[in-house]
Order: structure tokens, then sequence, then C-alpha cells
């Protein structure tokens, strides 16, 4: 019989309308996640328990869709760490994370919603849980730097019962990142690390979208769940910790091999490939001024491909100057747009800023 594991999840990030998409392709996209999520509940047993590390919802309050899928993604989790998005200064406000909180209470869910700290409640958010022979202490965000120093000096050691034999720190921060915004994330340092290191087995992290380990492994960026922006094209896990031989294992969730490409759009003017399970797309290469017409439509064409998330043009036209005078631009500017489609002419115009 398999031993029971600890199933750690990274962001999520529901409400989040994905950077160079249509209005389809975002609904999609939000379903995608979903389904990334969902997949990974159905494979667990009654004795593993799921932890989401923070920032299941894009923003405080989140719309209508938005928030059923954020809510049926905590459903399936054992714990939900609060993150940095799910804080405001403005406590007139509940949060969509308090809601969901909220409506477990009501229908008596097992889910536990750790939530942010409030000023003054510096105790109020650590959780803890002993499951077989491991312990594992829960820190969600905390509104300030200064705060959450002063809540992890508080659990530098874990308070471990007797019976168990590995423990584990679960945070929602940044690792040892110089340019942190202190107002609105945390960070934990190389020196706290090393503190903190020296009382607990493992510390895992939400928060960074982009995954790697430190320390030998014993300081786990879980990375996201799903990519939001072009450049977290990099491979999503989900890190399973087996509570009895006390080893931390990864499985690849999505894989950018499989569904990403970047290409030059001289390339994929001329390409034959049907981008058939492509979900995002991104063109580089410097543009020559005559093929912008077929590039527009081509994007537009990608965009209405099923199952594709995202489109972004990064290839540039050379500097206005560069290809022809002011008048001349201006002139084939209107030819080309006579010519487009009405869904067309938008991208075309955004293209065109680019030069500008
Ligand atoms: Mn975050």
């Amino acid at each position: 019989m398999k031993a029971p594991l600890l199933l750690f999840l990274g962001d999520l990030h529901q409400g989040l309308t994905l950077p160079h998409s249509t209005r389809a392709s975002a609904r999609a996209y939000n379903a995608f996640k979903q389904d990334l999520a969902q997949n990974v509940s159905h494979k667990t047993d009654t004795e593993d328990r799921i932890i989401s590390l923070g920032d299941v919802f894009h923003n405080f309050q989140v719309g209508g869709e938005s928030f059923y899928h954020g809510y049926r993604f905590c459903r399936q989790c054992d714990y939900v760490l609060g993150g940095n998005h799910d804080y405001s200064n403005d406590t007139t406000l509940t949060s969509s994370l308090e809601r969901v909180s909220d409506l477990f209470r009501m229908t008596g869910e097992k889910t536990n919603v750790v939530f942010p700290f409030f000023a003054g409640e510096e105790d109020a958010g650590v959780t803890s849980l002993s499951h077989h022979d491991t312990f594992l202490v829960m820190v969600p965000y905390v509104p300030t730097q200064e705060g959450f120093e002063a809540v992890l000096e508080k659990v530098k050691k874990p308070l471990k019962p007797h019976n168990t034999k590995y423990s584990i720190l679960a945070l929602h921060c940044n690792y040892d990142n110089p340019f942190c915004n202190a107002e609105i994330e945390n960070n934990l340092t190389e020196k706290m690390a090393k503190k903190l290191l020296e009382h607990y087995d493992f510390i895992i992290s939400g928060h960074e979208h982009n995954s790697r380990t430190l320390f030998d492994g014993r300081l786990i960026m879980t990375g996201a769940l799903a990519p939001m922006r072009f450049d977290e094209m990099t491979p999503k896990y989900v890190w399973e910790f087996d509570v009895e031989s006390g080893k931390f294992s990864s499985t690849c969730i999505w894989d950018p091999s499989l569904s990403h490409v970047r290409l030059d759009y001289g390339v994929l003017l001329n390409t034959s490939e049907s981008f058939e399970g492509t979900q995002f797309v991104e063109i580089t290469g410097e543009l020559d001024p005559q093929d912008l017409l077929a590039l527009t439509r081509k994007i537009v064409e990608l965009r209405k491909l099923p199952g594709m998330l995202a489109v972004k043009n990064s290839a540039k036209l050379p500097s206005r100057e560069a290809v022809l005078s002011t008048d001349a631009m201006t002139d084939w500017t209107s030819t080309i747009l006579r010519e487009l489609d009405t869904d067309e002419v938008e991208l075309f115009k955004e293209l065109l800023n680019e030069t500008k």
C-alpha cells in the first residue's frame, strides 16, 4: 500500500485575464487551469492531504465564474493559505477567500482556510498539521516584511509532537529577491532560510511562478500551477511529500515543450504546421512591413484555433524612419486598413503602434 502524501499546490490566480488572449480563449484558459487543479485531486487517496500555498484568486475580490472556479478548487484542498493577492488594506471589504471560507462554514466543508495576517493579530494565521510521521507548519502571507520576519522568528523551531519525525514549513513568499516590493510581498532571505533549515527538514513556498529548488532540494519554490504570462513558460509541478519516507518528489502537470511554441514570423508564414494542441504561440523576428498584413491575418487565424489560449506578437517593425517617410507610411497604413476585416483592424493598429 502506498504511503500517504502531502500534496503541495502553487498559485492558481483564478480571475487573471491572460494577456494576448481573446474573450473566448480567456474563458478557455480559466477552464484549463481548473482542469489541471481538478486532475490532481482526483488522483489522491483519502489519507493524502492537499495544501494550496496561496493566491487561489488573482484579485482580492473576483467576479462570478472565477469565484466559482476558485471555490471548487478550494473545496478539493484540506488547507488553503492566504496569499498576498488575498489581502487588502481596506478592512471594510470582504475578500473572495473569506467568502469561500464563510461558505465552507455554512456547509460544513472540511477545508481550512488560513488567512493572511492582520495588524495586531500576528499569531492568528499560523496553523499546523500532524500527519503520520510529519509535522507541517503553515504561515500565510503577512502584510509587512517586518511582520513576516517576526512570525518566522516565532515559528523558527517547530513544536513537533514527539511521535513525528519530519518537519516542513509552508510559506507564500519570494526567495532572496532583491527586487521584492516589501510593501506587497514577503521575502525569505538566504540568511533566514539557512536559520530555519537548522530546525526544519524542508521549506516549501508558493508565490514565485517559475519553479526552483535550493539547498539540495530542502527549499522548494513550487512554481504556479499554470503559466500566467509568456515569461512563465516553464514546467509546472505538483510537489508530493511521502510522510513515511520523508522524501519530496514532483509530478509535472504542464509541459511547455508540448504546449508552447516560439518561432520567427517568417517561419510562421511559410509553415504548414497545424498548431494542433498548441496553447501558447510567441512570434519573434524583425518584420518586413510588406508582411504586416499577412502576419496580422495569421495571428487572427491562430487565435481562433480551438485550444489556443494566447498568441503574442514580439516581431517588431524596424523604426518607421528607417523604412519609409511618414507620408508614405500613412498612405500605406490606410491602404492596408481598407483591406482588413473588422476583427483584424484592432490587432493591426496594435502592431503598428509598436513602431511609434
Ligand atoms: Mn503571491
